[in-house]
């Protein structure tokens, strides 16, 4: 049996990262049946430090591109087996597109932001107990912030992460015009990473700037409505 390790659920979303969701979608749609283990705890456990990861017997498997790796290799199950080769060269670039760079832009505008840190904090940190309910979050932040600039995001300024973010916002609305899915009327890899960046931004709870540029592009917003609807209503 799989094992999902995860944050768990908040702000209405399945999960708070990205590439758990993204995880849990592909889980959900390969009818493998897995259970969820949630909690920041698991940070502690996972080989590279990160969630998600995934134990299987005595397998354990962790960053998502490899859990969709081992799900095709042991489990034979390709979201992606309706895609031409041409259009899995697109896949996998527009969700590269999406996980190396949009996914920051989430980072930046929950941690470095201070009206959602505030919420962000409330929610994820909320139920240490004390003294660790002020050390921890300050010491997360502080990583938080370092992997930002590290990363280079946050040596731009806010106004040029719009910018940057604008221009990848305004070519996913292109291309997804006013299709139900990125490619063939059917679900692939990169809806499932779309879903789940575009997802996470437009959390109700944690309005940013950056959520407000994706409420302008209208193909997005009923794209992930969508998809939110039809899979997870
Ligand atoms: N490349 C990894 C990225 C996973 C990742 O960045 N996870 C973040 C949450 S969105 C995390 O666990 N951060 C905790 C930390 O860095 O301490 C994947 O695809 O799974």
């Amino acid at each position: 049996m799989i094992t999902l390790y995860s944050f768990g659920s908040s702000f209405n979303l399945i999960d708070p990262s990205p590439f758990v969701v993204k995880t849990h979608f592909l889980l959900t749609q390969s009818n493998i049946p897995f259970e969820i283990l949630s909690g920041p705890q698991y940070l502690q456990k996972a080989p590279k430090g990160k969630l998600p990861f995934i134990t299987d017997g005595d397998k354990t498997v962790a960053d998502s591109f490899f859990i969709e790796q081992y799900i095709k290799q042991a489990y034979d199950f390709d979201i992606n087996s309706h895609l031409s080769d041409q259009q899995k060269a697109e896949c996998e670039l527009l969700c590269a597109a999406l996980e190396d760079r949009m996914y920051w832009y989430i980072v930046y505008f929950r941690w470095a932001y201070d009206a959602n840190w505030q919420v962000l904090k409330d929610t994820l940190f909320s139920r240490l107990p004390f003294p660790l309910s002020k050390i921890v979050p300050k010491v997360a932040r502080k990583d938080v912030l370092k992997a930002l600039r590290g990363q280079g995001t946050s040596r731009h300024s806010q106004q040029e992460i719009l910018q940057i973010a604008e221009v990848q916002l305004a070519s996913m609305n292109k291309v997804i015009g006013d299709k139900p899915y990125f490619f063939n009327d059917q679900l692939s890899m990169a809806d499932i990473c779309a879903y789940s960046m575009l997802g996470n931004i437009l959390v109700p709870s944690l309005p940013s700037p950056l959520q407000d540029l994706v409420k302008h592009f209208p193909n997005l917003v009923r794209y992930c409505e969508n998809i939110h609807q039809t899979y997870y209503p």
